[in-house]
């Protein structure tokens, strides 16, 4: 198996956040921006975009997968102990609800902020889009603290997909200069403990 990522990629880290729960070891291979401009790249993904998992497919051939919670779902399905999906109708769904949510109400605007915070100097920030990212996320987070009101996990009382997606993004919540209410702030303390997220926290 194969992944084409890099180590302080957030969307990559949710990929080998599930590699390292799921105790499978693939060969990473750095693609920064300019390696995911070359033909040999955005021959694997047109889109040019990180992480791309690349495994054997159920005829011997090789299968080429982009999205990270495309690859999520197929690690599960291929792979599936031990478990990142809970076993129940409702539960998958409202797991699926929220990973869902966490890619339209939170990683993009969090990106709008972090991104450019991390990789561009203060004088190309696009300031005046940062106060509707942030009041967005705001908005998402007080509806993701009703959620996790007396709860642990925000689904079957343990870690799923629907708390890996947020990792990454969490992750930069000093840099967003977010308060997190109380709830959202105790479940992300339990998640920044677990040894998968320890072990690949970005460098920067
Ligand atoms: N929706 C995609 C987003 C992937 C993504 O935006 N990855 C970033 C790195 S964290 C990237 O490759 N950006 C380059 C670009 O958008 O051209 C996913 O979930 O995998």
């Amino acid at each position: 198996m194969r992944l084409y990522a890099t180590k302080n990629s957030t969307y990559s880290r949710r990929v080998r956040i599930a590699l390292l729960e799921k105790g499978l070891v693939a060969e990473e291979l750095e693609r920064g921006a300019e390696a995911r401009r070359s033909p040999e790249f955005l021959a694997l993904n047109p889109y040019g975009r990180i992480p791309v998992l690349v495994d054997l497919d159920e005829a011997g051939g090789e299968s080429v997968l982009w999205e990270s919670t495309a690859i999520l779902e197929y690690l599960e399905a291929k792979y599936p102990e031990p478990p990142l999906v809970p076993k129940l109708p409702t539960e998958r769904g409202t797991m699926a609800m929220h990973v869902k949510l966490c890619d339209l109400e939170f990683a993009p605007h969090a990106r709008t902020i972090q991104r450019p915070k991390r990789f561009d100097p203060p004088q190309a920030w696009d300031r005046p889009s940062f106060e509707p990212a942030k009041a967005a996320i705001l908005r998402h987070l007080a509806i993701l603290a009703t959620q996790l009101e007396g709860r642990r996990y925000l689904v079957a009382d343990r870690f799923t997909l629907a708390d890996l997606v947020y990792v990454p993004f969490l992750h930069f919540h000093g840099l967003l200069e977010l308060e997190l209410p109380d709830s959202v702030a105790q479940w992300w303390q339990r998640l920044s403990r677990r040894p998968s997220v320890r072990a690949t926290e970005p460098t920067f």
